[in-house]
């Protein structure tokens, strides 16, 4: 009877394992390879009304890398779409400085930058996944209004 009953554990054990293994694994976007010397070069919105560029994080070791020249200095709103757990990582393209960090500011578990910048300078965000969180997302990036201070 004792064995019998580790027997169906051990097969149950096994049986989750099996499943878990045979767990879909997305497709690689067709950016791929992408990589900080060869990044995806975005557009840059002038408002939130850009739509989202769709990417994948098709294995627990993928990131991703985008590069964009604002058009003018202003807050720089960069995020990503979708239902998997982004974090992202916000530089400076042509010094290497680490500007930003974030992991769920954005929508449900969806990374989200809010960073000054300044027109004409090259930056790079790098989106991976939160514990190797992998599946399709959508990344953009979009300088927000400016705040008009009015004078007396
Ligand atoms: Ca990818
Ligand atoms: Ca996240």
């Amino acid at each position: 009877m004792k064995n019998r009953i580790l027997l169906s554990a051990v097969f149950f054990i096994a049986m989750a394992a099996a499943f878990g293994q045979a767990s879909y694994l997305p497709q690689m976007d067709s950016m791929e390879p992408d990589s900080w010397d060869n990044p995806v070069t975005v557009e840059v919105g002038v408002d939130g009304s850009i739509t989202f560029l769709e990417r994948t994080l098709h294995n627990e070791d993928d990131e991703d890398y985008f590069l964009f020249v604002p058009g003018r200095d202003g807050l720089l709103i960069v995020e990503t779409s979708g239902d998997i757990d982004t974090i992202m990582y916000f530089y400076n393209a042509n010094t290497r400085e680490e500007l930003a960090y974030d992991d769920d500011d954005g929508a449900d578990l969806n990374a989200m930058i809010s960073c000054r910048v300044q027109a004409g300078r090259r930056y790079i965000a790098r989106v991976t996944g939160y514990s190797g969180s992998t599946g399709p997302y959508g990344f953009r990036a979009y300088i927000s209004e400016p705040v008009v201070v009015l004078s007396r």
